[in-house]
């Protein structure tokens, strides 16, 4: 694709591209699973969502010149890694919603067992697709994702979450638990990315991680945002429901006003992070704006 499309044209065409590859990712000739299983797991990933991570895996192969097939494997695992932890957030025991993404949440459509079997097969597909990609440095590459999504990561910042309800946490301890829940699914879709292309210098890295870690943080404002203040039918999930379960979110510690500037305020950080990368992280740097301004 010329690189000077329009941004909407762009993630539109890297949208569908994802959904063609998590389409066979989870085709039953890929994953010959039971029956059931598969549908659950085809249902909780398919024909939904936004898309973010893998448009960032995408975004960050951009910037170092590496051709989408390369990153098709980990854009298509960083999705499955979400769409887990969105089935499994979901279920009874976490968040108990019956929503998401304009749909019965999975465990309404297919029972709390067959639920939790998905999500845990979700997470496991997502390591095989890395595992099996033509990535450089395969092991470290599943480490990588391996550490995102584990206890110091989105499963540790879970744990952390579910513990808060109902207490005060401050404005830092708030922010770090958002860095793990997140955050660090965001920054390893950067980083994967990144490991499909050129080899980075270390400053080139670090420069990409600052922007992954601004745009985590970020991303999650604009949700505690949204949930106050986005229209329901756009949203796709329950909305009203961080208040309703006393939750400490940047909205209830900053207020409105305060978390807009905060988001705005990260979005300057990540774009000054990208500075050295000139046109090479156009992409990344438009998509800083899109999950900034995003209304759902
Ligand atoms: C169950 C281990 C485990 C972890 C769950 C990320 C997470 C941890 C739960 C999701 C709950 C939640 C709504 C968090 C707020 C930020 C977030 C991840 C929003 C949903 O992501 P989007 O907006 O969703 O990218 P789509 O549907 O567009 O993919």
């Amino acid at each position: 694709m010329h690189r000077d499309v329009p941004f909407a044209v762009w993630s539109r065409e890297r949208q569908r591209r994802i959904e063609d590859v998590l389409v066979r990712a989870l085709s039953h000739d890929a994953v010959p699973a039971p029956a059931r299983l598969g549908e659950a797991m085809r249902y909780a990933v398919l024909g939904g969502g936004k898309r973010v991570r893998p448009l960032l895996a995408y975004a960050a192969g951009e910037a170092v010149a590496a051709d989408p097939g390369r990153v098709d494997s980990c854009a298509a695992a960083v999705e499955l890694i979400h769409a887990y932890s969105l089935v499994h957030d979901d279920l009874p025991c976490m968040d108990n919603d019956a929503l998401r993404r304009g749909k019965p949440s999975c465990h309404v459509a297919f029972g709390e067992a067959t639920a939790l079997l998905a999500g845990d097969a979700l997470q496991a597909r997502a390591f095989a697709l890395v595992g099996q990609s033509g990535m450089g440095d395969r092991g470290a590459a599943c480490a990588l994702l391996a550490d995102a999504a584990g206890a110091c990561g989105m499963a540790g910042g879970q744990a952390i979450d579910l513990e808060s309800a109902g207490r005060t946490l401050d404005l830092s301890e708030t922010a770090a638990m958002h860095r793990m829940k997140t955050g660090a699914l965001i920054r390893a879709s950067v980083q994967l990315g990144a490991r499909c292309g050129e080899p980075l210098a270390g400053a080139e890295a670090a420069a990409l991680d600052a922007y992954a870690e601004a745009i985590g943080l970020a991303f999650q404002i604009i949700d505690d945002l949204l949930d106050v203040e986005g229209a329901p039918g756009l949203i796709g999930k329950t909305a009203g429901k961080d208040a309703a379960n006393a939750k400490p979110t940047f909205v209830s510690l900053l207020g409105l006003a305060g978390a807009k500037s905060r988001a705005e305020a990260l979005r300057s950080d990540a774009q000054a992070a990208l500075v050295t990368f000139t046109d090479r992280a156009r992409r990344l740097s438009e998509l800083g704006d899109w999950i900034i301004e995003r209304k759902f």
